[in-house]
């Protein structure tokens, strides 16, 4: 199912003349405090975050999961909805893939699929979390950290292969989360799961194309319950110095404790150039995978303006790697990630209006009052004008939400694809 311009220039009529007017009027404000509109609205259009393949279906928890009419049960049919949200939010311009649940068959016909939805390739995520049909070792105990010498090689190959598929479909990046920890304690010594890991990093490491990345994911817990050997940004960064300058930690929204200050973190990798990817969700207590802003707007405008000052001010930092890794149990998942994307624009925007001069003064004079005004000046404004300009400019939709509604998309879907399709992941 493809969405026609045409059908979303319709659908923007009806809303043209209350956007012109909020625009405006935002943008007369914005102009006289000497913010540079147009290229707020430029980097804004410029701003794409994958989606993820797995986030297109229902999500579910370990207690069961309840699926939604007309899911993408094809690699095929994922891009095609990925499209669908590119045509709306135009913020939407990549997918990431996870293997195996994602191996194309037909290479050149799934780069021309996407290419026609203006889809790039993102990051091929590995997956030695699940053990896979026909594999003779598992990863019930481990995988890059296993004592098993077996299943360290098998797991080692695996991100091999992921790699290959990669280079196939045109993705620079391969990103490792590794669900590898121990339950009790005394189940596993950490020292040895520490060096494993770093041994078997290193050797995906030296199969890793010029071009490449490698991103290295952190998370403190779960699937294991007692320790995680990647259980934070530290011992990612560790791992990714020791692989070397293709190395890089990726931080993932909800896998950190709570309260942890995650734009210092932000800040801290930036710095010593070591940020390599992203990946958006919310959480009220842990790895919760939420829509992205619906729980702590304010803490994803604090990272976001940690990450506009480390890409005007840190050369030695990569551009990073965008991704939204939510799902959600109960909504569409199309309109939940137009809502993610909205929310990370909208994020991003507010700190594209922090004046960072101003800021500078107020921390060297030691004014702690003005600091913290101008953060909220930027945050209190509504800026999604700005957001409904940078996509009617492009052809998208001004209420993404409201056009896949009116254009009946999701019904259209499970005209195609039938009420029991069941999408591949987790
Ligand atoms: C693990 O919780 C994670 O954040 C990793 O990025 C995985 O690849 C993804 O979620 C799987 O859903
Ligand atoms: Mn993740």
């Amino acid at each position: 199912m493809k969405i026609e311009k045409s059908q979303i220039g319709d659908v923007n009529k009806a809303a043209a003349i209350v956007h012109k007017e909020g625009f405006d009027f935002l943008g007369h404000t914005l102009t006289r405090n000497n913010t540079n509109v147009e290229a707020v609205i430029e980097k804004l259009q410029k701003f794409q975050v994958a989606i993820p393949s797995w986030a297109l279906g229902a999500g579910g928890t370990r207690f069961g999961r309840f699926g939604f009419y007309g899911e993408p049960s094809s690699l095929e049919q994922k891009i095609d909805d990925v499209g669908l949200l590119h045509a709306l939010t135009k913020t939407a311009g990549a997918v990431s893939l996870h293997i195996p649940w994602d191996v194309p068959s037909d290479y050149t016909a799934i780069k021309e699929l996407a290419s026609s939805h203006e889809i790039l390739f993102d990051a091929v995520n590995s997956n030695t979390f699940q053990d896979q049909k026909g594999t003779s070792n598992s990863y019930k105990f481990g995988s890059l950290s296993n004592q098993s010498n077996d299943s360290r090689a098998q797991a080692i190959q695996h991100n091999i292969d992921v790699i290959n598929i990669g280079n196939k479909l045109g993705s620079k990046s391969l990103t490792v989360w590794l669900a590898d920890g121990a339950c009790f304690p005394g189940q596993s010594n950490f020292q040895t799961a520490l060096q494993h890991t770093q041994d078997s990093l290193k050797e995906i490491y030296k199969e890793l194309p010029e071009d490449w990345k490698m991103f290295i994911e952190y998370k403190p817990y779960e699937p294991n319950f007692y320790s995680t050997v990647i259980q934070d940004w530290g011992t990612s960064f560790m791992l990714a110095n020791e692989c070397g300058d293709k190395a890089f930690t990726l931080v993932d929204l909800g896998h950190h404790l709570p309260n942890s200050n995650i734009e210092q973190i932000v800040a801290t990798l930036m710095l010593k150039g070591k940020l390599g990817g992203f990946h958006f969700n919310d959480s009220k207590y842990g790895d919760d995978d939420l829509t992205v802003g619906s729980i702590k707007p304010y803490a994803l405008f604090l990272i976001f303006n940690e990450l506009v000052y480390g890409m005007d001010n840190n050369p030695q930092n990569p551009y990073p790697a965008w991704m939204i890794d939510a799902s959600h149990n109960v909504k569409d998942p199309l309109e939940d990630l137009i809502q993610s994307l909205e929310a990370i624009q909208e994020a991003y925007a507010k700190a594209l209006l922090i004046d960072q001069k101003a800021l500078k003064i107020a921390q060297q004079e030691h004014d702690v009052v003005k600091c913290q005004e101008i953060l909220q000046n930027a945050y209190r404004t509504d800026v999604r004008p700005l957001l409904r300009e940078a996509r009617l400019r492009v052809g998208g939709a001004l209420e993404p939400i409201q056009a896949y509604r009116s254009l009946k998309i999701r019904e259209g879907l499970i005209k195609e694809r039938g009420k029991n399709s069941i999408a591949t992941g987790l």
